[in-house]
């Protein structure tokens, strides 16, 4: 063994685990892991679903690949959405059938990240969950009185959401104490909605949280029935103070988005309604036929509103309109199921092809053959797509598929935040992948003493070849101290 600068080894017998210890180089050590982390992308929370308060789906952060699985977690058991997804909707008066869901609103435990924390909420077990996004280990959780079905929103060290148990919550976003709850109506009474006992007023909206003040809605009774139930609401994000409450004219369902001046609710199976920012003043519907409403909608920086699907005697179909009139402007795509709209480009993605749109003069720039229709985000210039038991990343340039990896379920969530890319699947699992490391000798997400064990190995042959992964540094054919170097630094960053 040359070049030795290591001091002492002792290996205990039988169990392939060395211990190891220099002191000269915590110095040189220091300054590896300086270098390491300024090299590392720019990371960015994914604090509320979709993103941001727009759902747009999309962040900066690129995720070098391949990645590499880092951990999964199941969470005993499988969401129970609201509404069935089956069987699928028909109009038999316009003869048409086979729509799409318009209320697919919790298939799977949706996750918001920020900082190394991971929350969702469950609706089987009517509880929010933090995980630290390291090792995929529980912090905390925090039970309310009924199914918690939308992602919580993290705002300025708080966590908030609701429940069918008619609260939103607010808690301490590092430890899940309770810090404050607000609850639309006054009744205590219940109800048996969707195979539970719920409030008459049960929060199935997520919540949005933007310049100190939350906003979501409550309640589920349509049209002119007694006791409605049914509310707008707008509380502050420190005290959980009411600003202000109304009686929308339908009942919403859906992530609200917020723009500078408006908040749109989703109105389940119908069109959404919008309100005034500053005093909850409804300012219409948006959207008018019996065919068109869904959950699903973003807003784009240009102030467009996305939402659908919409059905009609040829398909389906997401619509395009202007948000600040509610005036509609066309048929953003046929058959789709999301899209990502950035400044220039908008991502398709339909049963079974992914589509790359010029906005300027809607011109189709690729369209690629698609396995995974579920879920669509933009990471930086990749974008991540969720299919049947598998994700896919998928390049902006070409659309050519850059990596494919195996999943326990359908993929019905997908959340990019702080090097992770997190995935929730209808059968309840999160799985994390990370950016493989090349101190990871063994590929199994982590660098650990297996990884120095493989190190160590190598670098008592006298001749290592291609060194096996473990010629790290320099890779001049040997492995040696600098390379012992780098394995320590990734180590001491995991
Ligand atoms: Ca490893
Ligand atoms: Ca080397």
């Amino acid at each position: 063994m040359k070049d030795i600068t290591v001091t002492r080894w002792v290996c205990h017998r039988g169990r392939q685990i060395c211990r190891w210890w220099t002191n000269a180089r915590l110095g040189v050590l220091a300054v590896l892991i300086a270098v390491f982390l300024s090299g590392m992308a720019a990371a960015e929370d994914w604090p509320t679903y979709m993103h941001d308060n727009h759902r747009s789906g999309a962040t900066s952060e690129q995720l070098e690949l391949p990645l590499t699985p880092r951990w999964a977690y199941g969470a005993g058991q499988a969401p129970r959405p609201s509404w069935n997804e089956t069987p699928a909707l028909q109009d038999f008066w316009n003869n048409t059938r086979d729509h799409r869901s318009r209320i697919n609103l919790d298939r799977a435990f949706h996750v918001v990240a920020a900082g190394d924390s991971l929350y969702f909420g469950s609706s089987s077990s009517d509880k929010v969950v933090c995980l630290d996004t390291r090792r995929g280990a529980e912090r905390w959780k925090f039970f309310t009185g009924g199914p918690v079905r939308f992602a919580p929103t993290v705002y300025e060290g708080k966590v908030y959401f609701g429940s069918d148990d008619g609260w939103i919550y607010c808690l301490n976003a590092d430890n899940g104490s309770y810090v404050w709850k607000n609850r639309a109506t006054s009744s205590d009474e219940l109800m048996f909605a969707n195979g539970r006992m719920v409030s008459v007023s049960p929060v199935r909206t997520g919540v949005a949280v933007d310049g100190g003040v939350v906003y979501w809605g409550a309640g589920l009774f349509s049209g002119s029935q007694t006791g409605l139930n049914r509310y707008i609401c707008a509380c502050g994000a420190e005290t959980g103070n009411d600003i202000w409450k109304k009686t929308p004219p339908k009942p919403v369902q859906g992530y609200p988005l917020v723009s500078s001046n408006n908040v749109y609710m989703p109105a389940g199976k119908s069109t959404p309604t919008y309100y005034r920012r500053s005093n909850g003043t409804h300012l219409g519907s948006i959207g008018s036929s019996g065919r068109q409403g869904g959950v699903y909608a973003l807003l784009s920086n240009d102030n467009k509103l996305f939402y659908g699907p919409h059905y009609s005697s040829w398909g389906s179909y997401i619509g395009k309109y202007d948000a600040s009139t509610g005036a509609s402007e066309s048929v953003a795509w046929a058959t789709g199921n999301h899209l990502v709209v950035t400044a220039s480009y908008s991502y398709y993605s339909s049963d079974a092809e992914i589509t790359k749109i010029r906005r300027s003069d809607k011109q189709a720039i690729w369209s690629v053959p698609s396995s995974h229709p579920y879920e669509l985000i933009l990471a930086g210039d990749t974008l991540f797509a969720g299919g049947d038991d598998e994700v896919a990343a998928i390049s902006t340039g070409d659309g050519s598929v850059l990596w494919t990896a195996p999943v326990e379920g359908r993929v019905r969530s997908l959340a990019v935040a702080n090097e992770g890319l997190y995935i929730s699947t209808d059968k309840g699992a999160i799985h994390c992948f990370r950016t493989k490391s090349p101190c990871d000798l063994d590929s199994d997400g982590y660098i650990d003493w297996t990884d120095f064990v493989i190190f160590a190995q190598r670098w008592l042959q006298s001749g290592c070849g291609d060194c096996g992964g473990a010629d790290l540094a320099g890779e001049d054919g040997q492995v040696n101290s600098s390379d012992l170097k780098m394995l320590t630094s990734c180590w001491l960053a995991d």
